[in-house]
């Protein structure tokens, strides 16, 4: 039986999801939730997700959400090797603490400004909503330092669910001048994490446009 996976080409989880299962080889049908249509918060999708949030996983029967959760899973489960989710305890860690800084930190940040956006009919970003955007990749930044990889010597989940979000912070026209070791790793993540720029480019590219739609030129920029 398949695996199921509930997507949205323009959220940054989703993307996260379909890149680590391309990068481990694993086979996942994908199931349209049109999130500006509102479909996740139909009946149907609540009985999946109580909460609402789009990806959710569905292996057989075990449903399972939150990106960070499916992709550890899916590695855990289905990875030929631990390279992208190392099991040894001090480098599991620091690839934990980084998924956590995306997950409490880097995204957060981007969702602040995009759901008033997408969802409350706005048309501005609050100043400092954009300054924590900002601060966010400055703290990115700093992690990129010691090995151009975001939690070790190589790519990691945490490189795939980071860079997820900051192509589309970038897509979205914030200004990654000072960031300059984030911008190589990004070009990076697509040369190198085998099926990254492939699921993660297109996707990032709408929510670009979606969120520039509703802004004035450069409101995301400095
Ligand atoms: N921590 C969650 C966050 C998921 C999330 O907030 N997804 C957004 C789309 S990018 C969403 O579903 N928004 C709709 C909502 O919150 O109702 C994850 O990583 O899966």
């Amino acid at each position: 039986m398949p695996i199921t996976l509930y997507y949205y080409p323009a959220s940054p989880g989703p993307r996260f999801v379909l890149a680590t299962a391309k990068a481990i080889g694993v086979d996942i049908d994908v199931k349209l939730v049109d999130l500006l249509a509102k479909e996740h918060l139909k009946e149907e999708y609540l009985k999946i997700n109580p909460e609402h949030t789009i990806p959710a996983l569905d292996d057989n029967g075990f449903i399972i959400w939150d990106s960070h959760a499916i992709a550890t899973y899916l590695v855990s489960q289905y990875g030929k090797d631990d390279s992208l989710y190392p099991k040894e305890p001090k480098k599991r860690a620091r690839v934990d603490q980084r998924l956590y800084f995306e997950a409490t930190t880097l995204f957060p940040r981007f969702k602040a400004v995009a759901f008033p956006l997408l969802f409350l009919g706005k048309n501005e970003v609050e100043p400092d909503k954009k300054t924590a955007i900002y601060e966010a990749l400055g703290l990115l930044e700093k992690y990129l330092e010691p090995t151009g990889w975001v939690a070790g010597e190589g790519a990691t989940l945490a490189d795939i669910a980071c860079a997820a979000t900051a192509s589309s912070l970038l897509a979205s026209g914030v200004d990654f001048t000072a960031f300059p070791r984030t911008r190589n790793w990004l070009e990076r993540c697509n040369r190198e994490i085998p099926g990254f720029e492939e699921t993660n480019a297109e996707g990032a590219k709408q929510i670009g446009q979606v969120l520039s739609s509703r802004l004035p030129p450069n409101a995301l920029g400095l």
